[in-house]
């Protein structure tokens, strides 16, 4: 069997003991890699007074893991700068955050060669290579530039834009060729599979093949949609663990017989955080009856800090959820519990479990892996209804759930008091069909199905098959 390669910008494999603050990305990846005896190879997050090359391999819940530090310049050009304050908000379609700064564009090239030199000498001729996200896309045009012939995959978690919103990016055409080097580029969902096809038929004039494929720029790739998964049996063990039904113990006690909002959410403007309290204080507004009968808790973790983007949102919801807080609030009675502190994973499982309504709201996301878990920590007797963003790539497999324009306070109202009157009957059946879909497609089928694609890719690559145009070319 062939060895995978798995490279993403970070490593976070599972403790020696499989430390269960790991989430099911991680896992997952550790499981594929001790199953195909390969390597995990990223930036450590460490950074370093000057790049040495120095690659440190450690061995880490059965993982072979390859690491290396990065200097501080590469750090603000390449992850705060061109992944996260370039690519993060264009490719959420929040141009009017983006940062279109050219050093920033230099650092993202720089840093993927980086990763390529320091790659290509653990690489075997017939290793499979597999590219996470954002950060990487250039790497497998870096790889090829230095002789790598290996079947080379990429994913991306988060969307890809409409193709006008692409074109605002110096360079865009650069970025779009590089996704040409691999064999196979996977995305969450149809729609942002099209979104890029589109850009390649249009854009730069290139074609569709019968296979599916897409040409242009002289090279071949397969654009293909894979939608993740999590760990739906091991998630929902959680909840049953120790610290899964004490955290639930709490939370219902402190609960007094009110109705749970929850919101559960890395601090990030796509997750659309804002326009969900404001949504929740017009229902409640709007329908006063409510207030005293339910609350919301919002858990909203710090991320990326260092860029203004995120240090406003953190500000902003603080002082929304303390305006609210402060004009609605009672002796005995709060409507929103606003936490940024980071919770273990069964500690979430049991968090889960006590809500009765979950909203995932994101103005845009790539999949959401939260409305997943949340549908997972549900008890089957008496479970919560999700409340979903069509905008998250997960409302394309969760039809089941509550579908909501986060844009709209009124809509997102109109789906929690739906949520709140749902008979128990309804709910049990719609959070069925739910977890049977977040059962099947789990995070094993999502890795399986991707690492089949890219074997797939490599055989019929050898055997050189010519599949027939079937899309006509764009008009260029
Ligand atoms: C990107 C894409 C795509 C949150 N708070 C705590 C905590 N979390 C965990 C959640 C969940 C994860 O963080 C967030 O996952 P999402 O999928 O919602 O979002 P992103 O981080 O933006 O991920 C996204 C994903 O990649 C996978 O492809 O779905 O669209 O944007 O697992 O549980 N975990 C713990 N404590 C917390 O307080 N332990």
């Amino acid at each position: 069997m062939s060895r995978l390669i798995v490279v993403s910008n970070r490593v976070t494999p599972p403790g020696p003991e499989g430390a269960s603050s790991q989430g099911g990305l991680a896992m997952a990846m550790s499981a594929a890699l001790r199953e195909y005896s390969g390597i995990w190879f990223g930036w450590s997050g460490q950074s370093t007074p000057e790049f040495t090359g120095e690659i440190s391999m450690q061995s880490a819940g059965g993982v072979t893991v390859a690491t290396m530090d990065l200097e501080e310049q590469d750090i603000q050009e390449y992850y705060n700068g061109y992944a996260n304050g370039t690519l993060w908000p264009l490719f959420h379609y929040r141009i009017d955050l983006t940062q279109y700064e050219r050093s920033f564009g230099a650092g993202y090239e720089r840093v993927n060669a980086r990763f390529a030199d320091m790659l290509m000498p653990l690489i075997e001729p017939d290793d499979l290579i597999w590219v996470q996200d954002y950060h990487l896309i250039p790497l497998g045009r870096a790889l090829r530039e230095r002789g790598a012939k290996n079947a080379i995959g990429f994913f991306l978690h988060i969307p890809w834009p409409a193709r006008e919103l692409m074109a605002t990016l110096p360079q865009h055409r650069q970025l779009v060729e590089a996704m040409f080097h691999y064999d196979v580029v996977g995305f969450h969902t149809d729609e942002w599979k099209n979104a890029f096809n589109n850009y390649v038929l249009h854009e730069v004039g290139g074609m569709q093949l019968t296979d599916g494929s897409v040409r242009a720029f002289g090279r071949t790739t397969l654009p293909r949609a894979f939608p993740i998964g999590i760990d739906a049996k091991g998630f929902a063990a959680l909840k049953q663990s120790d610290a899964g039904i004490e955290s639930y113990t709490r939370m219902i006690e402190s609960k007094a017989g009110r109705k749970m909002l929850l919101g559960v959410d890395r601090l990030d403007y796509s997750k659309g955080i804002d326009e969900r309290l404001l949504a929740y204080e017009r229902l409640l507004n709007d329908s006063p009856e409510l207030k005293r009968q339910i609350f919301m808790l919002q858990i909203s973790t710090a991320t990326r800090t260092e860029l203004d983007a995120y240090q406003d949102i953190f500000a902003r919801l603080d002082s929304i959820s303390g305006r609210i807080n402060g004009s609605m609030a009672e002796m005995d009675w709060i409507p929103i519990r606003n936490v940024h502190r980071m919770h273990s994973r069964e500690e979430l499982a049991g968090i889960y479990r006590a809500a009765d309504v979950g909203l995932v709201t994101p103005l845009r996301d790539g999949m959401n892996l939260v409305a997943k878990e949340f549908v997972a920590g549900q008890d089957e007797d008496d479970p919560g209804v999700l409340v979903l963003s069509r905008f998250a790539g997960a409302a394309s497999q969760m039809r089941e759930a509550l579908i909501v324009n986060p844009f709209s306070q009124e809509d997102v109202a109109d789906g929690i008091r739906r949520a709140l009157a749902m008979p128990k009957d309804e709910r049990k059946r719609r959070w069925r069909a739910l977890m049977d879909g977040v059962e099947r497609d789990d995070v094993v089928a999502w890795r399986d199905s991707f690492v089949q694609a890219l074997e797939s890719a490599r055989d019929g690559g050898r055997k050189k098959r010519a599949p027939r145009i079937a899309a006509t070319r764009g008009e260029g």
